[in-house]
């Protein structure tokens, strides 16, 4: 019963058929590559949408995962639905993200492998939601001591107070990531969850001084103002309005309806105290948030010099109390006072969520030296466009085009270079390689990132025109980029501001960019006498700054790695589809859905699944798993294991049409025809004792 599914109508053999094809008829194909007509966009449409009407948000591609968020609660992450799933194969259930995460989980356990889950799609769509149901999976679902429980909660727990300082209300999403994370999961040699590691992206820092219409702050400082008791908020100097304060309110929307702000805090207040904070770091956390909102406040009048003046001291000195230790003096006009006052608040902000981070990391960390494994969670701020896209904009969509590029890479042409490599053949497949956008962002010396960088080590010369005048020689010609003509340039009011525009693989932007943080400025928060703020602007940086790289140099870096961190693992994809612009359950927006599925690719990826091989294993690998199933290969087969692989599926009875042998692998065209050489190995495993079995397919 438990391989029983209610929807289970891809099942042609059955006996049912008649049953089966009227309930297709209703909910659709749970995996697109069972689609009956030839692949056209319609057709997977159709059944999308189908399957979207009855609250059936998942469908498969192969061993993607394609989700459409329902915008409504779903009663299918119960621990009961969890525990369908564990242990079953891959299509015997309905699709699910926990069929992907218990997928990861039992290759990793049965091949002591690395694997990552790369959730994508843009903002809105569901990434975040998929990626804390997946953890909730493996911590429910994985084995654990009694003494693991604390690492399991804390793992659990991260995500609130993450959460807390790293999202907030955009106009796209009432709780969009403002920063990336991978998050990895590590397994002892039982598939215990013994600990884990957090590298964060670039936080969006702009947005602690300045907010859209509709949108909101980071949720802390709503969380802090709703929900601290009367004695911290007297401590902190804080009064509860948030219309109090400038960091606020410019968004008009510090209340949003979907959100509960005072029940977020004791969450995260909870989640603190379980991740090992200590009263004191607390003390520096709350207080400099409370700083910011007092930084914000701060008002500059011109002096007699033309020289910016603070108009009232109570914000600085409250400032003085719960984080800074100096004032400083610097004559500065007041445009130029105001600038400083918010990269103060942008660069505290963003360092104190890189300490949260690193503090987090330290109570997940895992100190015993045995060997993990580990599976990695990407959830990244999905592509966005705005009304104004800043540099944040730049580096969110750059790194979406990065990870778009990562899956081409690692499926549309690993497997078509695969086969080739293989010598199986092949109908080669199209598809649209947004490599072309990498390059044109990062490319050495001719990048736009690579300009960015030689124009800010002109500083004084280098002006946000002569920026735009250097990408216009350089990359003017560039396919997907775009400028204002200079001409109109010249009409512009302020050369504060630059416009240009990239044509993404998911749709054009236009970006302008600014900012830089001064040096003095720094030196004072050195001095801080706010344990946090000191760790986090460190003295011994002054001196490495000669030559500074620049943020955006930094963010290519760290997602260069981050693709060698995800290259070096076996993937799992989740594709999620944003259905509707108003976060509005049931309603599927046609025209918005299919702009997705075209550049998300799943086409190109379905009629490669399709044409292709569900399953594909070394003849070493695979030999090695089910010798035991052919009387000529168990216990040892002695000939080169391609052949030993030939006499074994001889024996269990594949057809021509079920397989074919490449040069080193055997390629596997249905899933279910694995599934029931599993089925016969577990069996087999049964009779001959199982101990004796993994220890022989083991090799050892
Ligand atoms: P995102 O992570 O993809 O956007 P989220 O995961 O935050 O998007 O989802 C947005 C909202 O959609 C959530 O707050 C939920 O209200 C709803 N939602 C998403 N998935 C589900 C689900 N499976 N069941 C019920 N509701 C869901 V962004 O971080 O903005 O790129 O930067
Ligand atoms: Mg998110």
């Amino acid at each position: 019963l438990k391989y029983r599914a209610k929807e289970e109508v891809e099942d042609n053999t059955d006996a049912n058929m008649e049953g089966a094809l009227i309930a297709r008829d209703r909910v659709g194909v749970q995996d697109f590559v069972l689609l009956d007509s030839h692949t056209s966009e319609t057709s997977f449409l159709n059944n999308l949408r189908k399957r979207y009407q009855e609250n059936l948000i998942y469908t498969y591609i192969g061993t993607l995962l394609v989700s459409v968020n329902p915008y409504k609660e779903l009663d299918i992450y119960t621990v009961t639905q969890m525990q369908l799933y564990r242990g079953v194969n891959f299509f015997e259930l309905p699709p699910h993200l926990y069929a992907i995460a218990d997928n990861a989980y039992r290759v990793m356990c049965s091949e002591y492998n690395n694997h990552f889950i790369l959730i994508s799609g843009e903002s809105g769509a569901g990434k975040t939601e998929a990626s804390k149901k997946i953890l909730q999976y493996y911590a429910v679902t994985c084995p654990t001591t009694e003494q693991l429980q604390i690492v399991r909660d804390r793992l659990l727990l991260s995500n609130p107070v993450l959460e807390a300082f790293g999202n907030a209300k955009t106009l796209r999403n009432d709780n969009s990531s403002r920063f990336g994370k991978y998050m990895d999961i590590q397994f002892d040699f039982k598939g215990a969850p013994v600990g884990g590691h957090i590298l964060s992206y670039l936080i969006e820092k702009s947005r602690v001084v300045h907010q859209n219409h509709g949108e909101r702050n980071f949720h802390i400082f709503y969380q802090l103002l709703e929900g601290g008791d009367k004695d911290l908020l007297c401590w902190l100097g804080l009064e509860r309005n948030p219309q109090k304060y400038a960091y606020l309110i410019q968004g008009r929307c510090a209340k949003v309806f979907s959100i509960n702000d005072k029940n977020d805090w004791k969450i995260v207040r909870k989640a603190f105290s379980i991740i090992d904070f200590t009263e004191k770091d607390l003390e520096h956390l709350f207080g400099i948030v409370a700083s910011v909102l007092h930084l914000g406040n701060i008002q500059f009048e011109e002096d007699s010099n033309g020289h910016a003046i603070i108009r009232n001291g109570t914000q600085i000195k409250w400032i003085s109390k719960v984080s800074l230790t100096s004032q400083v003096l610097s004559p500065l006009n007041v445009d130029l006072a105001f600038y400083a006052r918010d990269a103060v608040a942008k660069a505290i902000y963003g360092r104190t969520f890189t300490w949260l981070v690193n503090k987090i990391n330290g109570s997940l960390a895992n100190k015993d030296s045995t060997r993990k494994t580990v599976i990695g969670l990407l959830d990244i701020y999905g592509f966005e466009v705005l009304d104004t896209n800043s540099f944040e904009q730049f580096c969110i969509n750059y790194c979406n085009e990065k990870l778009q590029q990562l899956l081409i890479e690692m499926t549309l042409k690993a497997e078509q270079e695969e086969y080739e490599l293989e010598g199986i053949e092949w109908e080669p497949i199209p598809y649209f390689n947004n490599k072309i956008i990498c390059d044109l962002v990062e490319q050495k010396h001719k990048g736009i990132i690579s300009i960015l960088d030689e124009e800010c080590l002109r500083p004084g010369e280098a002006t946000d025109l002569s920026f735009l005048e250097k990408l216009e020689e350089k990359v003017g010609d560039h396919a997907h980029f775009v400028t204002r003509k200079l001409a109109d340039q010249k009409t512009r009011k302020s050369i504060d501001w630059v416009d240009f525009r990239l044509l993404h693989y998911a749709g054009e932007v236009t970006y302008c960019a600014v900012g830089d943080f001064s040096f003095v400025l720094f030196q004072v928060l050195c001095n801080s006498k706010n344990g946090i703020i000191r760790d986090c602007f460190l003295l011994s940086e002054l001196d490495n700054r000669r030559r500074p790289e620049t943020v955006a140099t930094q963010f290519k870096n760290s997602l260069m790695s981050l693709i060698e961190i995800l290259m070096s693992k076996e993937p799992s994809y989740v594709r999620c589809i944003k259905p509707n612009e108003n976060k509005e359950p049931g309603k599927f927006d046609d025209f918005l859905i299919r702009h997705q599925v075209k550049y998300l690719g799943l086409m190109e990826h379905l009629r490669v699944r399709r044409a292709g091989f569900a399953y594909r294993r070394k003849y070493e690998l695979f030999l090695q798993r089910y010798k035991s199933l052919c009387p000529a290969t168990w216990p040892h087969w002695h000939g080169p294991a391609a052949e030993g692989v030939e006499r074994l599926i001889k024996h269990i009875g594949y057809k021509p049409e079920e397989y074919k042998l490449g040069r080193t692998k055997i390629f596997i065209r249905f899933p279910k025809t694995l599934f029931a050489t599993e089925d016969a190995f577990e069996f087999r495993k049964h009779l001959l004792g199982m101990a004796a079995l993994e220890a022989c397919w083991r090799g050892a």
